[in-house]
C-alpha cells in the first residue's frame, strides 16, 4: 500500500472542534451552532407547499385547505417553486459566464487579460463560424467577446453551443420543445411562468425547468468555462494539496473565496511579485500564500497549482485558524457569517462585486478594466494586516493531502490516450475511454458534484460514495466542492490507486492519474456535458445508454437545481442526497423521477439513506451495460 493514508472525516471534525474552541475564546459564532437554532426546519418550506408570490397570501396547502387563495393546487405551487429555484441558479451560473464574456473584451497584449489560449479561441471561433484566418488573435477575442454576450440577449434562435451535443440528444430537446434560446430569456420565460396567474400546470412548468437548466449548463455556464480557459488556459494535469494544513503560519495569508477567475487570477498574478514579496517581508512575514475556497479555488487550483484550503462547509474555519490576514471574495456561496465573524479576528473581509455587498466587509469594487490596480490594492491590504495578528489564537490544523488536478476534458483524451492496445485514432478521441469502458475494466463513470449542507455530514456522503464506487471500478469525475472533498481526503493522490478494484487500478496506473479526476469548477460541470457528448459519439451510442450517472449527494444551492436539471436533460439520470422540496406534490415528484424520461431518457433519484446512494448509482450503471450487452 506505500504510504498512501486518506484524510478521514473524523480527522476532519476534530480540526474544526479544535478550531471552535478558538472561537469560544473569541465569542465567534459558526454554522455548527446556527443549525441547532434553525431545527426543525418549517416543514411546509421542506414540502414546498407554502406560496407566497403575491399579496394575498402566503398561502400553505394543507388536507384541510387543499388550494390557495386564487386556487392553485399544491402541484401548482410546488413545481412553480421548483421552476423559481432553477432560475436562481441559472441566472447566477449564467451571470458568472457573462462576466468571462465580458472580461474576454477586455483583453489585450499589454494588458491585465491576456489571450493565454489562442488555439482554443480559434477552434471556438471556427466552430461559430467566425472567420479566423489571419485575423489579429485580440481583434478575434473582441468580436467572439461580443458574440457572446450576444448569446444572452439574441432575439432569434437557440443557444449556439447545442450544436455540441450528439444529433440525437439535440432532436429530443427540440421535440421536448426545451431547446434553450437567448440565455436570460429562459429566466425571465421561467420568472414570468412563476408570475401569480400564470403557469399551474406540472407538465409546463418541469419543461421550463429543464430549458432553464440547459440554458445554463449548455449556454451561461459554457460560456464561462470555455472562455476562462481562453483567457487563463485551459487546465492541464498539475500538482496541488488541499485542506486548511496549506495556509503558512509565517506568511501573508489571502484566500480567495467564490466563484469568478477574473478576479482570483489576478490576486494570484499580483501576490507572485516580487515586489509584493519584498513588502510582504518588509511587513514581518515570510512570504505569501494564496490559497482558495469554493469553486475560485477550483478554478486557481486547476490551473496554477494554488493550494485549496476547503469546500464551502469549512469557509469560516480559515478565519478560526486566526493566520488569515484577508478573506478575499466575489460572487456566490459566501457566508454572511464571515462580516461578524472576521471582526473577532484581525481578518479583513474584503468584498468585491456589486453582486455581493455584505455588511461588516470591506469594500473594493472589482472590475475588468481596473483589474491589476485593485488586485494591488487588495493584496497589500493584507499584506499591511499581518501585523495585527493575535498570536495566542493562531492555530492552523497540520492536516492536508496531495492532489493531481486539471483534468479539462482536452487534459483527460490527452492522458487516456494510448492506455489500450486498441488500434483506434489516438489524436484526440475518447476512443480509449470508450474502450476501457466497453471491455469492461472501467465500468463506468460517476459525475460527483455539489456542495456540502449540514443536513448531510459534511464531506461524509462524497468521500464514502467515491471510495465505494472506484473500489467498483467505477471512475470519477468531481468538481465543485465535491471535488475538494475528494482532494482534502487524499482521493485525487495518484496513489489513492490502491483503493481501487484491480480493472481501475490498473488504468490509473497504465495513464499516471488519480482514481477521482478533478474537471474544476461548477461552472465546469459543462465540461462534463462535452465529455458525454463525446464519449457518445465516439461510440456511436446514445448519452443515456452509457454506464454513465450524475451524483450530487450534499448540494444546497439553486445553482445546483439547475445543474440537475440540465445534467437530466441531457441523458444523464442523476441522484439526489437531498430532496429539492417537492415532495409536497405527488405530480411533480412523478414527473421528475420518471416522467421526463420520455423526452430526455433520463430521470433524477432522490436518496437520503447514503448506502442506499451508492448502490443504487451502480445498479443503474449495471444496468445500463446488461442493456448494452457490455
Ligand atoms: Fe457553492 Fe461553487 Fe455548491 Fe460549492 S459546490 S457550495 S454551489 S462553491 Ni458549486
Ligand atoms: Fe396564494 Fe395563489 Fe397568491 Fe400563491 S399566487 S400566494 S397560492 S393566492
Amino acid at each position: 500500500m506505500g504510504n498512501f493514508k486518506m484524510t478521514t472525516v473524523e480527522e476532519m471534525e476534530a480540526a474544526t472542534n479544535r478550531l471552535l474552541e478558538t472561537g469560544a475564546k473569541v465569542g465567534a459564532d459558526a454554522w455548527q451552532f446556527r443549525v441547532k437554532n434553525q431545527t426543525p426546519h418549517c416543514k411546509f418550506g421542506e414540502q414546498g407547499v407554502c406560496c407566497r408570490i403575491c399579496s394575498m397570501g402566503p398561502c400553505r396547502i394543507t388536507p384541510k385547505a387543499p388550494r390557495g387563495i386564487c386556487g392553485c393546487d399544491v402541484h401548482g405551487i410546488v413545481g412553480r417553486n421548483y421552476l423559481k429555484f432553477t432560475a436562481g441558479g441559472a441566472a447566477t451560473h449564467s451571470d458568472h459566464g457573462r462576466e468571462i464574456c465580458n472580461t474576454l473584451g477586455h483583453a489585450a497584449p499589454d494588458g491585465a487579460y491576456k489571450v493565454k489560449d489562442p488555439a482554443k479561441l480559434i477552434r471556438i471561433a471556427k466552430e461559430w463560424g467566425v472567420e479566423t484566418e489571419g485575423r489579429d488573435i485580440y481583434d478575434l477575442a473582441h468580436e467572439m467577446s461580443e458574440l457572446a454576450l450576444s448569446e444572452y440577449g439574441k432575439n432569434h434562435g437557440v443557444s449556439r453551443w447545442l450544436k455540441r451535443a450528439p444529433q440525437h440528444t439535440q432532436d429530443l430537446w427540440h421535440n421536448a420543445g426545451i431547446e434553450p434560446r437567448a440565455i436570460d430569456r429562459e429566466v425571465s420565460c421561467a420568472l414570468h411562468m412563476t408570475h401569480m396567474g400564470c403557469s399551474s400546470k406540472p407538465e409546463a412548468l418541469i419543461r421550463q425547468s429543464l430549458r432553464n437548466g440547459l440554458s445554463d449548463g449548455w449556454g451561461g455556464s459554457m460560456c464561462g468555462t470555455e472562455f476562462s480557459d481562453v483567457l487563463f488556459g485551459t487546465p492541464k494535469p498539475i500538482d496541488t494539496e488541499a485542506n486548511l494544513g496549506v495556509m503558512v503560519a509565517e506568511n501573508v495569508n489571502i484566500v480567495v473565496h467564490g466563484h469568478d477567475p477574473s478576479l482570483s487570477e489576478m490576486i494570484c498574478e499580483v501576490a507572485d511579485d516580487p515586489e509584493m514579496i519584498a513588502y510582504a517581508k518588509e511587513m514581518g512575514a515570510k512570504g505569501i500564500t494564496i490559497s482558495g475556497v469554493c469553486c475560485t479555488s477550483n478554478e486557481v487550483a486547476m490551473r496554477r497549482g494554488i493550494p485549496m484550503a476547503g469546500n464551502f462547509l469549512q469557509q469560516e474555519n480559515v478565519v478560526l485558524t486566526g493566520a488569515c490576514e484577508a478573506i478575499v471574495v466575489d460572487v456566490q456561496c459566501i457566508f454572511p457569517a464571515l462580516g461578524p465573524l472576521s471582526k473577532c479576528f484581525h481578518t479583513k473581509f474584503i468584498t468585491t462585486s456589486p453582486i455581493a455587498q455584505m455588511p461588516d466587509s470591506d469594500y473594493i469594487e472589482f472590475s475588468a478594466g481596473t483589474a491589476l490596480e485593485k488586485a494591488k490594492e487588495i493584496v497589500k491590504t493584507a499584506i499591511e494586516n499581518f501585523k495585527n495578528r493575535k498570536p495566542d489564537l493562531v492555530y492552523i490544523p497540520d492536516m492536508k493531502q496531495k492532489a493531481t488536478v486539471g483534468y479539462s476534458v482536452e487534459a483527460i483524451v490527452k492522458t487516456l490516450d494510448g492506455v489500450t492496445n486498441s488500434q483506434v485514432d489516438k489524436t484526440g478521441t475518447t476512443k480509449p475511454l470508450v474502450d476501457c469502458i466497453t471491455s469492461g475494466v472501467i465500468r463506468g463513470a460517476v459525475a460527483m458534484v455539489g456542495c456540502n449542507n449540514p443536513k448531510i455530514r459534511p464531506d461524509y456522503a462524497h468521500i464514502e460514495l467515491m471510495k465505494k464506487l472506484i473500489a467498483n471500478d467505477i471512475i470519477v469525475v468531481a468538481s465543485g466542492c465535491s471535488a475538494q472533498a475528494a482532494a482534502k481526503a487524499g482521493l485525487m493522490d495518484k496513489a489513492a490507486k490502491d483503493l481501487c478494484g484491480a480493472g481501475l487500478k490498473r488504468v490509473c496506473e497504465l495513464a499516471d492519474i488519480p482514481p477521482v479526476l478533478h474537471m474544476g469548477s461548477c461552472v465546469d460541470i459543462s465540461r462534463m456535458m462535452v465529455l458525454v457528448s463525446e464519449l457518445a459519439k465516439d461510440s456511436g451510442l446514445n448519452i443515456s445508454q452509457l454506464p454513465v450517472v450524475g451524483c450530487a449527494p450534499e448540494w444546497m444551492s439553486e445553482k445546483a437545481v439547475s445543474i440537475g436539471n440540465y445534467v437530466v436533460a441531457t441523458g444523464i439520470d442523476t441522484f439526489l442526497g437531498v430532496d429539492p422540496y417537492v415532495s409536497g406534490s405527488t405530480e411533480i415528484t412523478e414527473l421528475l423521477t420518471s416522467g421526463v424520461k420520455d423526452w430526455v431518457e433520463a430521470s433524477y433519484t432522490v436518496e437520503k439513506d447514503i448506502d442506499k446512494l451508492v448502490d443504487k448509482m451502480i445498479e443503474r450503471i449495471e444496468e445500463k451495460r446488461t442493456a448494452l450487452g457490455i
